[in-house]
């Protein structure tokens, strides 16, 4: 299976699962050009399309936004762009004072397969942190809290963050369909 992303960690997080279950993931490392919109499910659809007629063959890519409750969503579609002006104090500070502390994220995985397109969802509840905490992971994970839990993402394991998040989620129905139209051409 190939994996279209500029983003290491996202790799290897996959690279992970995909080892386990046996099978091979191969890393195309690439920008792809992005739609600002503020739905996630059309800047998936956007990107899965313009990479498909680059590539031409079977591929997945994924797009991940975190959506905070208290502030009506944000940063949602526009993740990648607030955490590169403003980064994880810049979001603690529009926290500050917030009681509703709600989020989550959201990934939505398009698997082009080679004539078709598909989509994955994986949703991660929880909230966001009082401070930044933990060095793992990338991204928002120092200050994201999954629910039930105490600690942040950047404070787990990969292994870990693998075993309960967005991404593992929509992967687990991607192969889920992956095994089903295996067997329907049997
Ligand atoms: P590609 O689009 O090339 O795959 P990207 O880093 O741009 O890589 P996204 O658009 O999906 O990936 O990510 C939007 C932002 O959300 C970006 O700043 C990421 O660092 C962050 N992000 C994505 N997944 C995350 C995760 O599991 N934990 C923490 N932050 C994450």
């Amino acid at each position: 299976m190939i994996i279209v992303t500029h983003n290491q960690h996202k790799y290897m997080e996959y690279e992970e699962i995909f080892s386990r279950k046996g099978i091979e993931l191969e890393w195309f490392n690439y920008e792809y050009p992005e739609l600002q919109s503020e739905n996630l499910n059309e800047i998936v659809e956007f990107s899965l399309k313009a990479v498909s007629k680059i590539l031409n063959r079977p591929f997945f890519l994924e797009d991940t936004g975190l959506f905070i409750d208290s502030l009506n969503g944000f940063p949602g579609p526009y993740s990648s762009y607030v955490q590169e002006k403003i980064g994880n104090p810049g979001i603690l500070k529009l926290m500050e004072g917030k009681v509703d502390r709600r989020s989550r994220f959201i990934s939505i995985i398009g698997y082009y397969d080679g004539k078709n397109f598909h989509y994955f969802e994986g949703i991660l509840n929880g909230y966001i942190s009082d401070s930044i905490r933990g060095s793992n992971g990338f991204g928002y994970d120092p200050i994201f809290i999954p629910e039930n839990g105490e600690r942040t993402l950047a404070e787990m394991s990969l292994v870990e963050k693998n075993s309960i998040s967005h991404r593992r989620k929509a992967l687990e129905k991607f192969m889920e369909f992956l095994k089903n139209s295996m067997e329907s051409i049997k």
